[in-house]
This record gives structure tokens, sequence and C-alpha cells, in this order.
């Protein structure tokens, strides 16, 4: 057994009793009264999840594990020479809360590199979809196609399931597919935008190293590409992509459906194809102003064309945050260090100064600030990624890490088929004593 597999079982049987303890003897404290708004609002500020994987404090922003976005950075090895932790040690971090040495984050590089070879049956069903596909119908598709590899389905037709070992083979699948993601993402990336061209990938570089390799892309995009999938990994439970892996691994599907399901989630407008929107958003008003330099004025007329046209301004506002969010933060520091004097950045930064005030005055957003959206596409533009439509691809590699660590703990725990219950109109009337 590796490292990481004997450390993530030791952590689960220490977790198990706690979990246990608090259904059986404290399963009738109340955490909250739900209202009717929760009910019939998506469930917001409902507390009826449970991750230990990351925290989403309202004005803080996001923790992995306790730790902030700079201390995740600053705590985690880094290859030689680069300023972001690898990828795969963020990976063990995720799933068990520690903090890897350098050789155990090297035996997870060496893991990742025998599993991550794509079947070919995954490459001509890629290639056999139309090009102008969405890249996230392909994304979402490879990894649903891949389902027959699934050793958590072998596992559970056996005949020998038992529910608690079953949290080893979705350990298996989500280490399976992490390991393939990066290499379907650069494949559709380079047979949609880059003449149908591939690059082999190079096994002497880490993960994030052999996607900016297999991207075609120079570095330091290799050091972008760790920022961007660690930033995107985890928001704790209840968003969309999060919630929707969740839900669909709690019918004790396996985590190439499950996966596919959370990709579709954050192929949203509201969710993960924000970034998309952004940059999208930012090339109209470019046209519009026929390449001059915008002044905050004009940008304001612009935010307020949209609002005022029923359209919401992408990259702000957040059902849980009620800050800048620090993953923005994060970019624009990175933006600040690498690309200062760069246009787009610019405009982004020109942003951040007129919507916050702009969605305040309009008063219906209740987070006027930017999320991880706002900031992310300016960076993928300067370093060459202008095909904007692929953006979600890379939010999905990221977020892939996180929601895997979620469902393998899922299965460690023995968290039971998620199954809310509705109620009527009628009913909901009825309580609130409408006649
Ligand atoms: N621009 C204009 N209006 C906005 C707005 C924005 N950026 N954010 C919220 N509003 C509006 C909502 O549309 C809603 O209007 P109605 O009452 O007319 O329906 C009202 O303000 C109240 O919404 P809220 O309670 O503040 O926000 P929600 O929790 O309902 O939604 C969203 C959160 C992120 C979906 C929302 O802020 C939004 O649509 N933002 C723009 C899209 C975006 O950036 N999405 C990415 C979010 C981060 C993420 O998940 N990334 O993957």
């Amino acid at each position: 057994m590796s490292i990481l597999k004997e450390t993530l079982l030791k952590k689960i049987k220490e977790q198990r009793p706690r979990t246990t303890k608090l259904l059986k003897e404290y399963g009738d404290v109340k955490v909250g009264e739900v209202t009717i708004a929760q009910t019939i609002g998506g469930a917001r500020g409902v507390r009826c999840l449970v991750t230990d994987i990351s925290y989403l404090d309202p004005m803080e922003g996001i923790r992995f594990r306790g730790k902030t976005i700079p201390e995740t950075m600053a705590a985690l090895p880094k290859p030689a020479g680069k300023d972001f932790p690898y990828v795969e040690g963020f990976w063990y971090f995720l799933l068990t809360g520690e903090v890897p040495t350098k050789a155990q984050v090297e035996e997870v590089v060496e893991d990742f590199k025998k599993r991550s070879k794509v079947p070919r049956y995954v490459i001509d069903v890629l290639r056999a979809m139309p090009r102008d596909s969405h890249p996230m119908v392909m994304f979402s598709t490879a990894i649903l196609a891949m389902q027959r590899e699934s050793k958590f389905t072998k596992y559970y037709s056996s005949g020998k399931f038992n529910k608690m070992d079953a949290w080893d083979p979705m350990f298996e699948d989500s280490t399976d597919i992490l390991a393939r993601l990066p290499h379907i993402a650069a494949y559709i990336y380079r047979m949609k935008y880059k003449g149908d061209t591939h690059i082999e990938p190079d096994f002497s570089l880490d993960m994030g190293g052999n996607f900016a390799h297999m991207m075609g892309i120079d570095n330091p995009y290799d050091d972008v590409a760790r920022m961007y999938f660690i930033l995107h990994s985890d928001h704790e439970s209840g968003n969309v992509s999060a919630h929707t892996t969740h839900l669909v691994a709690s019918a004790l599907s396996d985590a190439y459906y499950a996966l596919s399901a959370g990709i579709n989630g954050l192929a949203g407008p509201l969710h993960g194809l924000a970034n998309q929107e952004v940059l999208g958003w930012l090339q109209g008003v470019m046209v519009k102003l026929e390449g001059k330099e915008p002044t905050p004025d004009i940008m304001k007329k612009f935010v307020w064309e949209t609002l005022n046209s029923g359209q919401v301004i992408p990259g702000y506002g957040h059902a849980v945050l009620r800050k800048t969010d620090p993953r923005y933060a994060s970019q624009r520091d990175f933006c600040l260090k690498h690309l200062p004097d760069y246009p787009l950045f610019k405009y982004v930064d020109m942003l951040y100064q007129v919507v916050p005030d702009i969605l305040v005055e309009q008063g219906k957003a209740k987070n006027p600030w930017p999320n991880v959206d706002a900031q992310s596409g300016v960076i993928q533009w300067y370093y060459g990624l202008t095909d904007y439509d692929f953006y979600t691809v890379l939010f999905g590699v990221g977020r892939a890490i996180g929601v895997l660590a979620n469902i393998t703990w899922d299965r460690a725990l023995g968290y039971p088929l998620e199954r809310p219950k509705s109620l009527t109109t009628a009913m909901l009337e009825k309580t609130a004593g409408i006649k």
C-alpha cells in the first residue's frame, strides 16, 4: 500500500467514530431552522452538508484543510525553482489534511504517471464528436466514456461488497481520473484549437509541468497551471459542481458518473462558465471602444447597459461570500507581479473599481464583490490561451481535485443516499397561515 493510501486509511479510522457518535448520540440536536425562503430559494444557508476538506467563511473566504490560500501555497512542497506547489502534493494534502514531505509527493507524482494513459476509445469518442461541440461537453463526455474502467463498480458487482472498504476503489478511481484529466483537457484543446496537432507527454515533468507542455504553452505557464488547479479545487460542499458530484456518488454511482455530472453543473453561466463570460463581455467592450482605452465613466456606462438589459455582470457576486474572493485576490497579486501593464488586466482592474459601487447602487446583489472568475481569464489570455470557451475546462481539472477527495471521504464515512424532502406549495401556504 502506498504511503498516501496508508495515511488516508489511518485518518479514516480515526474519523469514523466521530461521525458515528454525532449520528447516534446527537442526531436530534437542532442545527438551524429552515425557512420557507430557504426551502424555495435554493437552500441558501441551510447547514446540511459535512466536509472537513475545505470551509468557506463568508468574510474570510476559503480555507483548505484549515489553511488560507497563501498558507497552503507556502506550506506545500514545490518543484525546484517554481513558485507554486505540486498539484500532486495538494491532492495528498486535501485527502489527508497532512502536509506531505517532498518524498511523499514524489511517490504520488510517480503514481499519477503510471495511471495517466487515456484509453484509445476515449480519444475515438472525442474525435467522433462535432468539432464545434463546447469543450465542456467533450470533457464531461470523455470522463463518462471512461466509466467502464471503474474499479468501484467492479468491486460493487463482485459479490464481496463491504461498505467499510468501499473508499478504497473510490480512491483508486479518483486517482486514475485525476491522473488522466490534464491529458484529456490538453487533447481537447489541441484538437479543437490547434489544428488537431498533439504533443506527447513528457513524463519527466509533474502534473502542472506536463499539462503546460502538452498544451504547447511555454513556462511559466506550468506555474500558472499549478496555481490555477489548486485555486479552483474546492469551495466547500454546497456549490453546484461539488454538490452534484456528492449527490450522484451518494447513489453508490462511481467516480466517473459522479464527476461527469458535477462537470455538467460547472458548465452553467452562474457557476464555472462565468470565467468565459467575463472575457466575452470584456471583448465586446473592447470592440465597441475600437481599441481606445476605457475611462471609468465609459466602463460604468457599459456595466449599466448590461444590467439594464437584464443580464448579470459575470465574475461578480456570490451565494456565500460577502467580500472580495481571496481566489480573485491571489490571481490579482499574480497579475500585479507578472503582467501589471497588460491592457486586459487594466480593463479587469477598472471593472474592480467601478462594478461594486454600481451593484450596491442597483441594490439587488447581496455581494457586490468579484469572485474567482473575474480575474482568471486575463491570465490565460496573457499566456496565449485566447480560446476562452476552453477556460471552464481548466476550472474543471482543478475542481476535480476537490470533489474527488470529497467523494472518497463520503465512501469512507459511509454517508447515505442523499434524499431531501419536498413539500407542496399548498403545504407551505398552510404553514405560513395563508388562506
Ligand atoms: N450582476 C447582476 N445582478 C446580480 C449579480 C451580478 N453579478 N449577482 C447577483 N445579482 C442579482 C441576482 O441575479 C438576483 O437578482 P433577482 O432578485 O432579480 O433574481 C439578486 O441579485 C440577488 O442575488 P444574490 O442573492 O446576491 O446571489 P445568488 O446567491 O442568487 O447568486 C451568483 C449568486 C454567483 C449566481 C450571482 O451573484 C451571479 O449571477 N453572479 C454572476 C455570475 C458569476 O459570476 N458566477 C460565478 C460565481 C462563482 C462561481 O461559482 N464560480 O464558479
